[in-house]
């Protein structure tokens, strides 16, 4: 089969909720795939952040295999002997007291959801049914019907209603909106992404964060810190928040948990907020499962072994170093934090960042435009400098044949 035949089997019946870049991927290790013809690329998208570890990392697969033959699935009618030794390992890691585990990040951001109102009849005091949850303009948090009905991207939520109420938008980084509404004595929590990913890598001030927590604070208003995309190491830290020492009262994980073997996301917080939901409340099929809690361990190990979030740290100021001393007429903004980077593509010739994606796959590099204009580069977190420097000369040069 050719590449154009996979392609053609996928677009008759694969639903079509996807415009993809044309190559077939077939294989993957580390930094590098490869499609189909055997050719190589560098992996500038990592799963959207999903395979932060490196493409079929020997230690995580070694854990999904071994787990594998042994006991997958339980459900949680029962208790499983990995569970407990994943939850304890978790909590530890990221310093909370409970943990839920569900499956994609859209679970782990309806799961924050759920337990943020509980708290709010139970804890607070707000009167049941009036909860009200802060969200920001230009937000991505997936795509279930509540998670919609936060988004303001057409693209998103349109044609999908009637959508679940209950959620006040305000622009991003911008204190003052939420000074404002966090007047309203009904408003239980504020959820945030530490950078807005999908919005295209939009990283705010500095010490919007930390002011933001502080707000909420002071009104009792719980700071839910949705990290599925930059947590795990990818901007420079082991989660974006401790840029500024930021512990959020419900922590969403997802995507890199698992190093992109199988979906796993995970909700964290105190017993304070965590034990007020109760059995049969809430739950999932697959979450926690053995394999998953085997598989979380070891992806969560290789992070800290490999010190992953250091190199994101390093190697990320050299990459946005480096573009942005390129100067290319095509090149607006380079921005990003760590190894969460996006460039904003000023069109020339009726080319945009579509084009440029298409002719860096050429060049032996993957990245996927957002909105048009932006180009997200986010390697997995074991990329090396000199393989770094030699993708950097891949952009370069793919640039430079547009002028
Ligand atoms: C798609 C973008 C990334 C997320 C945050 C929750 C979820 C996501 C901060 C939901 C998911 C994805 C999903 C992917 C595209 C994508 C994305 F382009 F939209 F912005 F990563 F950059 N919170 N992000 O970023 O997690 O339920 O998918 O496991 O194809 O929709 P999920």
């Amino acid at each position: 089969m050719t590449a154009k035949d996979y392609i053609e089997r996928e677009n008759k019946y694969g639903a079509h909720n996807y415009h993809p870049l044309p190559v077939v991927l077939d294989k993957g290790e580390g930094v590098y795939v490869w499609d189909t013809d055997g050719k190589r690329y560098f992996d500038f998208l990592s799963a959207y952040s999903a395979v932060n570890q490196g493409h079929c990392h020997p230690k995580i697969i070694n854990a999904l295999v071994t787990q594998a033959k042994k006991l997958t699935l339980t459900s949680r009618a029962f208790y499983n002997s990995a569970l407990g030794e994943y939850e304890e390992f978790v909590t530890r890691y990221f310093g909370y007291d409970k943990v839920l585990p569900m499956n994609t990040g859209a679970e782990g951001d309806e799961t924050a959801l759920k337990l943020c109102r509980k708290w709010a009849y139970e804890k607070k005091g707000i009167p049941e049914n009036e909860a009200q949850i802060i969200v920001c303009e230009g937000n991505f948090h997936g795509r279930t019907i509540t998670v919609i009905s936060m988004s303001t991207d057409p693209d998103s939520y349109k044609g999908f209603g009637p959508y679940t109420p209950g959620f006040i938008k305000i622009p991003y980084n911008n204190i003052p909106a939420l000074e404002k509404a966090l007047e309203n004595p009904n408003v239980a929590g504020f959820l945030v992404e530490p950078i807005q990913g999908e919005a295209g890598v939009y990283v705010p001030d500095e010490g919007y964060i930390k002011k933001a927590y502080e707000l909420c604070r002071k009104k009792n208003v719980l700071f839910i810190a949705d990290e599925v995309q930059t947590g795990i190491g990818r901007t420079g830290k082991m989660l974006c928040c401790d840029h500024e020492g930021v512990r959020p009262d419900i922590l969403i994980l997802g995507k890199a948990l698992s190093g992109g073997v199988m979906p796993i996301s995970a909700v964290l917080a105190d017993d304070d907020i965590m034990l007020c939901i109760k059995p049969g409340e809430h739950g999932s099929t697959f979450g926690g499962n053995p394999l998953a809690a085997k598989v979380a361990i070891a992806a969560l190990e290789v992070i800290r072994d490999e010190k992953l979030p250091d190199n994101a740290a390093r190697l990320g100021e050299i990459f946005r170093q480096e573009l942005k001393a390129f100067r290319h007429d095509m090149v607006e903004i380079v921005r990003g934090k760590g190894l969460l980077n996006a460039i904003v593509i000023r069109p020339k010739n009726g080319k945009e960042a579509w084009d440029v994606c298409l002719a860096l796959k050429e060049n032996g590099l993957l990245a996927k435009p957002t909105h048009q204009h932006i180009i997200r580069f986010a390697p997995p977190l074991v990329i090396t400098e000199e393989q770094l420097r030699e993708a950097l000369d891949i952009i370069k040069k793919t640039l430079l044949q547009f002028s």
